[in-house]
């Protein structure tokens, strides 16, 4: 099912028409209006008009978060502050968030978007879609309930937090799509079960789950707990919030909202686009965005755009769901190490609960690497011996995959922290 048919499922000769078009416009908008712009234009010796087709994006410069931070906090605002009606901001790990602006054409594209990610996940007027992201600063309450309104589907607006509560009033309420962090999902799902109330109490149909990394075996855990269809949502802030890109039933690789949002993948190191198949840095140029329009917007996110068409009938091109960030590789002992690696290995293991935490710390100028693992209660009762075993083997196999030595400890069932928003995996205690 689709929102907008029209745009959704557009001839890719048609869409590349109107992606040049936008692309044109937006570079003269910025042009004129955003002296960082004009000066990083000019310093290549760009005019307003010298960009007439999709070739010629590799000549416009990139823009980088740094770039949003030294023009803390309306810099790269498009427009006079008057015509913004709403404001978001993305907290970083280093001091000042990054501030992002809407106009009420922007809020509507917003939208739009957002009502097609939901109709993708089968939500429709007659749903009511229990929208547990946070409200505030953090795009994901807000725009989630934008985009279901939109939809005209009953909106609960019930944020983060209050877990029992939550269960409650998707029990009573008869909640029939669910939008949350993947690893709040997975938490509400073993709140329910402590609360003995099963999948078969509710009503849950769909559930768009994202704002963090999340792997094909949690999808699997979400959808057999909960009992629905769990579809991936990409998003970013500083491009528009949630909704840039979303999978479809087909759960092959999220559409990009190609109409306002164009994509490329970059080497992280060389900035040479990469062609389809290959992973690399994600690039987004918006299209369409009026208070805050960005030119090759450094994501920092790593996937591939997926080569061929998707039989669902969209014809906006895919990604593969995010494997990483640039800059959440650790690097220990000179190894690269994601996150994401650790996982896998987790979710392959048995009596292995999705809950773990990546702790780095330096000893005698040697980088430690230490993973804690949940166990389930079965195991952790089971004789010591046994516990041996297993963590002997997680710590086999995660040393298999990365090349490096780790130490294991299992730990009791419910000793990681669980978050409400975007969990937290690694902690690095190496003062660098
Ligand atoms: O997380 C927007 C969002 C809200 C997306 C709700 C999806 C659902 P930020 O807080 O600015 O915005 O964080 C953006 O989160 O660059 C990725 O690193 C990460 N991220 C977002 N969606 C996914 C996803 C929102 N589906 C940053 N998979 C991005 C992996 C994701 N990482």
């Amino acid at each position: 099912m689709y929102w907008n048919e029209k745009y959704e499922c557009m001839p890719r000769s048609e869409l590349r028409a109107l992606q040049e078009e936008r692309l044109k416009e937006t570079v003269a908008r910025v042009y004129y209006e955003v002296p960082f712009y004009r000066r990083a234009l000019q310093a290549r010796g760009l005019g307003p008009n010298d960009i007439h087709s999709l070739e010629d994006l590799p000549k416009l410069p990139f823009t980088t978060k740094d770039d949003l931070r030294d023009n803390y906090p309306y810099g790269l605002f498009a427009v006079p502050l008057s015509e913004v009606v709403r404001l978001h901001a993305s907290s970083g790990t280093t001091g000042k968030p990054t501030v992002v602006g809407y106009t009420r054409r922007d809020l509507d594209i917003w939208a739009e978007v957002m009502a097609r990610a939901l109709t993708a996940c089968g939500a429709t007027k007659e749903s009511m879609i229990h929208n547990a992201y946070g409200y505030g600063l953090f795009t994901g309450g807000l725009g989630v309930h934008y985009g279901a309104e939109r939809i005209g589907a009953s909106v609960i607006p019930v944020s983060g937090g209050h877990t029992k509560r939550q269960i409650m009033i998707m029990k009573d309420f008869g909640s029939t799509i669910l939008t949350c962090t993947p690893s709040y999902a997975l938490y509400l799902a073993e709140v329910m079960e402590e609360m003995g109330i099963s999948k078969e109490d509710l009503k849950l149909k769909g559930g768009l789950f994202g704002a963090e990394p999340w792997s094909e075996n949690m999808r699997k855990q979400i959808e057999s707990r909960l009992g629905l269809l769990a579809l991936d949502i990409y998003g970013l802030s500083e491009v528009i919030g949630p909704g840039v890109a979303v999978e479809c039933p087909e759960k092959q690789g999220l559409h990009v909202a190609e109409d306002h949002f164009l994509v490329e993948i970059i080497d992280p190191e060389t900035g040479e686009q990469l062609p389809p198949g290959s992973y690399g840095e994600l690039v987004v140029t918006t299209l369409t965005k009026e208070a805050l329009p960005l030119i090759r917007y450094r994501t920092r996110d790593i996937t591939a755009i997926l080569p061929g068409s998707c039989p669902c009938g969209r014809t906006h091109v895919r990604i593969d769901r995010i494997k990483g960030r640039t800059d959440d590789m650790l690097v220990i002992r000179g190894v690269n190490v994601f996150p994401s690696q650790i996982e896998e290995v987790l979710f392959r293991i048995s009596g292995t609960e999705p809950h773990y935490l990546i702790i780095v710390e330096r000893r005698e100028q040697l980088d430690e690497l230490e993973v804690w693992v949940e166990v389930s209660e079965q195991v952790f009762s089971d004789e010591v011996r046994r516990l041996e075993h297993l963590e002997k083997r997680i710590r086999r196999e995660i040393e298999d995959v990365l090349g490096i030595s780790v130490r294991v400890k299992l730990v009791e069932p419910k000793t990681i922290e669980r978050s409400e928003g975007k969990a937290k995996r690694v902690i690095d205690r190496r003062q660098l």
